[in-house]
């Protein structure tokens, strides 16, 4: 985009004073950067317009990525850079006297996600922009958040999360979108004059307004604007009446109030399906209202459209367009279910079972009455044709509808012409596991699609450093097309090179600092060797390995205050579920262990922990450029991929890793020589699982060393914990530790140890960091997305 620093200014002194009746240098910071988001979507809309007008001229085929969560993070700088005028704005900016970062960091971080998953679906966004593919993302506007997290006394305490305080500059209120989504009713059939045909009368539903939020989804210079329409929930125009309580009225507006709202009881869960049902139905009908302008027969949709459904929670995409296809559309059966077929396709991220969505049968009959009967019609039917194929018990199985309960994964599953994992491993662990009942039956379905993370953001707008030095040392090649990358392993030797690296690091390394000695009064050394485990709080993921090591530092610490330890910042970023108990419990652990450990002078400062508080996307922009270790630690298996993982390898971290989701790929790229990996590896988990012979308390009594780290969650070392002390060292020793902490301990000192020797080496640790830049290519979610349309959408890039 041509676009030159005067006029910039001038743009911008009128845009301020357009919206503010005042010259910019008197306004807050706010004002200042919603002058100059507003001034930025204006000079992006034309393009936004020209994309959506082309396609429909092309009447070109276009993706839906149907997602109950996008965490995009800040746009305004992203948005600069795709439109290849960030250098240009910021000088403006200089000029003006203001200061671009501190302005963008005026903006509200949306947190419409709870953690990779929704993080992964703005990469998907950004890349299907950016690689010039027709795409749109279809979700949720919540009116609030996920939780903000503040620790008082060290416990985790959620706040609600109001990030439409301030005018949201990129979103586009939609009205003539609208649509109306209808839960409960009464359903009947009447037999219709002429053709004979049954037609469903749905009636007395409660409506609900959808009213669209449309975002601009840039690309990166390559003049593409797509859309990714959010989705809110109001009262229906002149249906005022009807809702004339209060209670009424709140009903409505709840549908789309927070994310995740707890669902832990079944208020809570009624909620979430309502919610879910909400934005698919929405998001269909968005869908048919557009094919339907193509004036084209039924039969080309899936030839123009592809819903993707991210997770389960889009899962009832599938009855509602069956649902639209039949009752309004008036197509059969077989015509709607062929259709509905080859526009599906589904991911799954997960192989924990309590994250496999089930939903009480009478809960969707009472709430979704017509797409209730579809369900079942849709698993009389799979059972009535798989029986004779494969037998009644493996048929069974598979069933949609079984004990009173709606699996959506087998809706997802049998409703979708693919269904991909986001890892080799995971992929393989789906198919002869998991899903293995139907991969017998569907094996052509089933293909994987490893996670990728947009080097855009996590590179080029994080780490503006490393961005200079790479673009000094290798061009700029990498920068749109991720692969170049690789070749910065030819200076693997070059001294010079590996320097710079090392003053890149220490200069992000004293940028994170002076934010934790400014925020929270904890005072690091730049020096020490940064320790990263950012994500959601869960048993699986380990946190509490990572805690063992370091009481582990801790104890060799006490015994000796002179032990020869590398220096090290302990650095946690993660939140936990507001009804997951032992995760909050682990979280007031740490911040206990913290306050020990930082306030003990005999440590020497050999020991820091920097626990932050309400971790996302802007604050791992912060801190994944100044890691040096990226714990990737969870127990083999259990991770479907894992995306900070590929975050921290493409700034120079070394990974710490455990052989388990993308870690895997991870360590193939690099070479064994630029990663740490101990710990059992899946299948031997798998074997530990089948036998049973698996015994926590024996390894506790047989290892003195990991005994006495155990023992200070009890014997009141640290101060504040006596319950999370006690029921964590119960779940460990005395309930045989479900995730196999203690038999990975070992493997997982030796593996720290091996990486203070490292560290100690300067040239050898940077050598290493750049294998890690150098190798992370290939997780560009750019390729990611390029394997999904190529092999699952069906769409190709525009010229
Ligand atoms: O737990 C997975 C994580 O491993 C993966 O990287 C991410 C994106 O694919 O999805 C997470 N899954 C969920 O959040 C819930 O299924």
């Amino acid at each position: 985009m041509a676009f030159d620093v005067q006029e910039f200014k001038k743009e911008y002194q009128k845009k301020f004073e357009e919206l503010f009746a005042y010259g910019y240098e008197a306004g807050s910071k706010t004002e200042q950067y919603i002058a100059l988001g507003d001034l930025v979507r204006g000079l992006y809309s034309e393009d936004w317009i020209q994309t959506i007008m082309e396609y429909n001229k092309k009447k070109e085929k276009q993706v839906y990525y149907f997602s109950m969560e996008f965490l995009p993070g800040r746009m305004l700088k992203s948005n600069l850079l795709n439109m290849g005028i960030l250098d240009c704005v910021k000088q403006g900016m200089e000029e003006l006297d203001l200061d671009l970062d501190e302005v963008a960091r005026a903006e509200v971080d949306p947190a419409l996600g709870n953690g990779g998953l929704g993080r992964l679906a703005s990469c998907f966004m950004d890349s299907i922009a950016s690689t010039g593919l027709a795409g749109n993302g279809n979700g949720i506007r919540y009116r609030y958040g996920l939780f903000k997290q503040k620790f008082i006394n060290g416990y985790q305490i959620e706040l609600p999360e109001n990030w439409l305080r301030n005018k949201n500059v990129w979103e586009v209120r939609k009205e003539n979108k609208a649509v109306i989504v209808r839960f409960g009713g009464d359903v009947s059939f009447t037999q219709e004059d002429g053709d004979g045909r049954l037609r469903v009368r749905h009636e007395n539903t409660r409506d609900i307004l959808a009213v669209p939020y449309d975002t601009a989804q840039v690309g990166y210079n390559n003049g593409v604007v797509n859309n990714l329409r959010l989705w809110s929930a109001e009262i229906p125009y002149g249906d005022e009446a009807r809702f004339s309580t209060e209670e009424q009225r709140e009903e409505v507006k709840r549908i789309t109030e927070v994310l995740y709202p707890d669902d832990s009881n079944y208020e809570g869960r009624l909620l979430r399906v309502q919610q879910e049902y909400f934005f698919s139905s929405a998001g269909v009908q968005s869908i048919i209202r557009y094919f339907k302008q193509l004036k084209l027969d039924w039969s080309l949709f899936p030839d123009k459209i592809a819903i993707h459904i991210n997770d389960t929670h889009p899962t009832l995409a599938i009855p509602e367009l069956m649902r639209i296809l039949l009752d309004e559309e008036g197509l059969t059966w077989d015509q709607a279910w062929e259709i509905t077929k080859k526009t599906v396709s589904y991911t799954n991220h997960t192989i924990l079972q309590e994250a496999m969505e089930r939903w009480p049968e009478t809960m969707i009959a009472d709430l979704l009455p017509r797409i209730y009967q579809i369900i079942q019609e849709i698993n009389l039917r799979h059972i009535d044709k798989k029986t004779p194929l494969y037998g009644e018990e493996l048929s069974q199985r598979t069933a949609i509808i079984a004990n009173g309960q709606i699996k959506m994964a087998n809706l997802a599953i049998i409703g979708s012409h693919s269904v991909n994992g986001v890892a080799r491993l995971h992929t393989d662990i789906l198919m002869a596991d998991t899903l293995n009942d139907f991969y017998v039956m569907y094996p052509q379905k089933f293909n994987n699609k490893t996670n990728g993370i947009t080097q855009r953001r996590w590179v080029q707008i994080a780490n503006e450093n490393l961005t200079a030095m790479l673009d000094e040392t290798i061009g700029t090649e990498w920068k749109s097309n991720p692969e170049e990358i690789k070749i910065l392993k030819a200076h693997r030797d070059n001294k010079n090179v590996l320097d710079k690296l090392e003053q890149v690091k220490l200069s992000n390394k004293k940028r994170f600092a002076a934010y934790a000695l400014q925020e929270m009064g904890i005072e690091i050394d730049p020096t020490a060797l940064f320790d990263v485990q950012i994500k959601r709080l869960h048993a699986y993921k380990r946190q509490l390995l990572n805690v063992l090591h370091i009481l582990d530092r801790y104890l060799q610490l006490k015994d000796n205050p002179n032990a020869d330890l590398q220096k090290r910042v302990f650095i946690f970023g993660a939140k936990a579920a507001p009804s997951y108990y032992y995760a909050k419990q682990i979280i007031k652990l740490i911040n206990s262990i913290a306050y020990l450990i930082n306030n003990d002078p005999s440590i020497n400062d050999k020991i820091k922990i920097v626990f932050v508080e309400n971790y996302g996307v802007s604050l791992a922009e912060l801190i994944i450029p100044a890691a040096d270790i990226s714990e990737q630690i969870s127990l083999a298996g259990k991770e479907a991929s894992g995306t900070s993982n590929m975050k921290l390898m493409s700034n120079g971290a070394i990974t710490m890793a455990t052989l388990d989701g993308a870690n895997v790929e991870i360590r193939d790229n690099v070479g064994e020589d630029n990663i740490f990996i101990f710990g059992l590896k899946s299948d031997e988990v798998q074997e530990y699982y089948r036998n049973g012979v698996y015994n926590s308390r024996d390894i506790y009594d047989k290892n003195p060393r990991l005994k006495r780290i155990l023992n200070l969650l009890i014997d009141g070392t640290i101060p504040g914990v006596e319950t999370e002390g006690r029921d964590i060292f119960d779940s460990l020793v005395m309930y045989n530790d479900e995730y196999f902490l203690l038999k990975d301990f070992d493997g997982y000192l030796q593996a720290q140890y091996e990486a203070d020797v490292a560290f100690s080496d300067r040239d050898r640790w940077n050598r290493m960091a750049l294998m890690n830049i150098a190798s992370s290519g290939p997780f560009s979610s750019d390729y990611t997305i390029l394997r999904y349309a190529d092999e699952i959408w069906k769409i190709k890039p525009q010229s």
